[in-house]
């Protein structure tokens, strides 16, 4: 009966709470669903059964908040230069925001498009962002661009073997070599890529990457708080 799932934002949980008649049928609910059922509109977790706090998912699913970010002018369309600017607000410098806006846009540009015709500008259609899902993947995003939280936890129940809340460099590089499809190659590079960037930009002083932080990288609002963050830094310049 539970199958009616789909967020839990505090309105479904309400009905939620209605719906399944008491506590007890509700933790029953949430338990059972929540690792099950692909979540169109959150990214949940364990520690996180609703999803980011404050994170408003504008009706979009997962995967198009995840890029959203680089949507600056909040248009639905990425161009190569918002996806600069988009790295640059987080910090990085221009030669890597360079070549990240290259990869992404060239690589993830046509499959968004609604014509068969190539478009110069290197446009990237948020709306249709799941059509870039590649191989060799970790499949959290489904192809809907859903989040399927069972996969999420099974990267940290078969990867994080130093710390349950954390993987390592190390532990990384064996998941995406453990996820590698056959004759992929394209796949490989932009999984390599997509992983090896999320150990830069979230690493802790150990040089472990949190469980939260790929959790907000899935979802977008990890960007946010890193743009958040060389905000601040810039204000304090000042100060
Ligand atoms: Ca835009």
């Amino acid at each position: 009966m539970c199958d009616v799932i789909v967020d839990h934002n505090l309105f479904q949980l309400i009905n939620l709470c209605v719906y399944c008649e008491s506590k007890l049928k509700l933790l029953w609910c949430l338990s059972l669903n929540q690792k099950d059922i692909p979540r169109a509109l959150v990214a949940v977790d364990d520690e996180y059964p609703l999803g980011t706090p404050d994170h408003d998912h504008k009706g979009m699913t997962v995967l198009q908040q995840h890029v959203a970010f680089f949507d600056r002018n909040h248009d639905g369309v990425i161009y190569p230069w918002e996806t600069y600017a988009g790295f640059r607000a987080m910090g990085f410098n221009p030669l890597v925001s360079f070549l990240s806006m290259l990869f992404i846009n060239i690589s993830f540009s046509y499959a968004t498009l609604e014509s068969w015709i190539p478009d110069p500008l290197l446009p990237i259609y948020i709306k249709n962002i799941h059509r870039t899902k590649h191989g060799s993947d970790s499949d959290v995003y489904d192809t809907e661009g859903r989040f399927t939280p069972w996969r999420f936890e099974e990267i940290f129940s078969k990867y994080a073997r130093t710390h349950p809340q954390y993987v390592t460099y190390d532990e990384l590089l064996e998941m995406t070599e453990a996820m590698r499809d056959a004759f992929d190659v394209f796949g490989w590079i932009a999984n390599k890529l997509e992983w090896g960037f999320t150990y830069w930009i979230a690493k802790n002083e150990k040089g472990m990457v949190p469980k939260e932080a790929i959790r907000g990288v899935y979802d977008g609002s990890f960007f946010e708080v890193l743009e958040k963050q060389q905000s601040e830094k810039k204000y304090k310049k000042y100060e």
